[in-house]
């Protein structure tokens, strides 16, 4: 039986995980008659990523509660349930944007556990172009005040580094983020695209349909010293069914929603804000990363009549308490502000515990 290629594509929070994913699904398809499906992840219960995903036609599973790494059976299942259900040529695998240890507990025991059922792509790691310095630099995660260890990390692990939406950025910028991960990372391979503008996308389908293999061993970092890092990022999902009463402005709502937070957290604050609205005839999908806020799709107009549903996710540096009034009033007053009212609002928000990855291949 042909093995399933398989792509796990990490980077930190915001980087552009998802829209390349989407993109490289898209192009795979349409140039090359490729089936892509996805496996998204995170710790909540309602993922905008996998809505995302299923909006766009895209086979999607999802592994929530915790990363791969410690659902490690479950993340397997789900590969197998896809080839069962669709035998996708490719599947595109995301991990947390906070993961680490991505090598050494997920791509290094799915290349030595399933050689039979699954190849595995080298671990491309996904990197802001416009952020390189700051993902590169390696604060101490002992002191106070929120450095990052784990962007850093997870581009040490990388065996492919995408630096993505190069379209944000002017050459000598990109110029500079290319020299700094090469040079951190000499062994990998360092590739420029835009999932937006769709520069570079050839080159990296080239690269996901290649032969080449992941080979390198695991760093197999203790994770111990990220955890703290870890514990800062409060987690929120929320989901809510309103009823438009008339019309509702998708984009001013979710245009409210991302100014209050925004307002509230500043933006060094904000990992990653992102809000979907979805009702039978419109679609809209908003994020926020630190203090930018995008539109990353729209579809059948802004307005949209009748019964509606909110899934609202959240990274921010701040406690869970914290974070479920902000998102909580954040959502509601908007959604009552457009004159909708709110049949079912569900919500959680959670402090990140240590993760127990199910396998670890230490550093050699
Ligand atoms: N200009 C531009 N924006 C991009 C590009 N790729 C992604 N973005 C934007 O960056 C934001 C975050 O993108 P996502 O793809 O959701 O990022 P992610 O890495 O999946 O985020 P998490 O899953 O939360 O870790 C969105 O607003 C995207 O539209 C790009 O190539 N160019
Ligand atoms: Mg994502």
């Amino acid at each position: 039986m042909q093995r399933t290629r398989f792509i796990i594509l990490g980077g930190y929070l915001g980087a552009g995980k998802t829209t390349l994913a989407l993109a490289l699904a898209k192009q795979l398809k349409e140039r090359h008659g490729k089936s892509v499906a996805v496996i998204t992840n995170d710790q909540g219960n309602a993922l905008v990523d996998t809505a995302y995903m299923k909006d766009s036609g895209v086979d999607v599973r999802e592994v929530l509660g915790g990363c791969f790494c410690s659902h490690f059976d479950e993340f397997i299942k789900s590969a197998r349930s896809l080839v069962n259900m669709g035998r996708p040529d490719i599947i595109i695998a995301e991990p947390i944007g906070t993961s680490t240890n991505i090598l050494a507990s997920v791509v290094v025991p799915l290349r030595e556990m399933y050689p039979e059922e699954f190849e595995v792509a080298p671990l491309f790691i996904v990197v802001d172009s416009s952020k390189a310095m700051e993902t590169m630099a390696q604060k101490s995660s002992f002191g106070l005040g929120g450095g990052r260890m784990i962007p850093s990390h997870q581009v040490h692990e990388a065996e492919v580094v995408l630096l993505t939406k190069v379209d944000k950025v002017d050459g000598d910028i990109l110029d500079m983020a290319k020299g700094i991960v090469q040079s951190e990372v000499p062994e990998a391979t360092v590739m420029a695209v835009s999932a937006k503008a769709g520069t570079g996308l050839s080159e990296v389908v080239d690269m996901v349909l290649s032969e080449r293999t992941s080979s390198k061993a695991a760093l197999g970092v203790d994770n111990r010293l990220f955890s703290t890092e870890k514990a800062t990022m409060g987690w929120y999902s929320g989901t809510a069914d309103l009823d438009a009463k008339g019309k509702v402005d998708l984009y001013d709502l979710s245009m409210r929603v991302m100014r209050v937070v925004g307002d509230t957290y500043g933006g060094e604050r904000i990992g990653h804000v992102k809000l979907v609205l979805e009702s039978s005839s419109a679609s809209l999908k908003m994020s926020l990363v630190g203090d930018s806020a995008q539109i990353d799709g729209i579809k059948g107009g802004r307005y949209a009549e009748g019964r509606c549903s909110a899934i609202l996710n959240a990274r921010v540096m701040a406690p869970p308490s914290d974070i479920r009034k902000v998102m909580e009033k954040a959502l509601r007053s908007s959604i009552e502000e457009t004159g909708a009212t709110i049949a079912v609002y569900a919500d959680s928000a959670i402090e990140p515990i240590p993760e127990n990855p199910v396998h670890f291949r230490s550093g050699q």
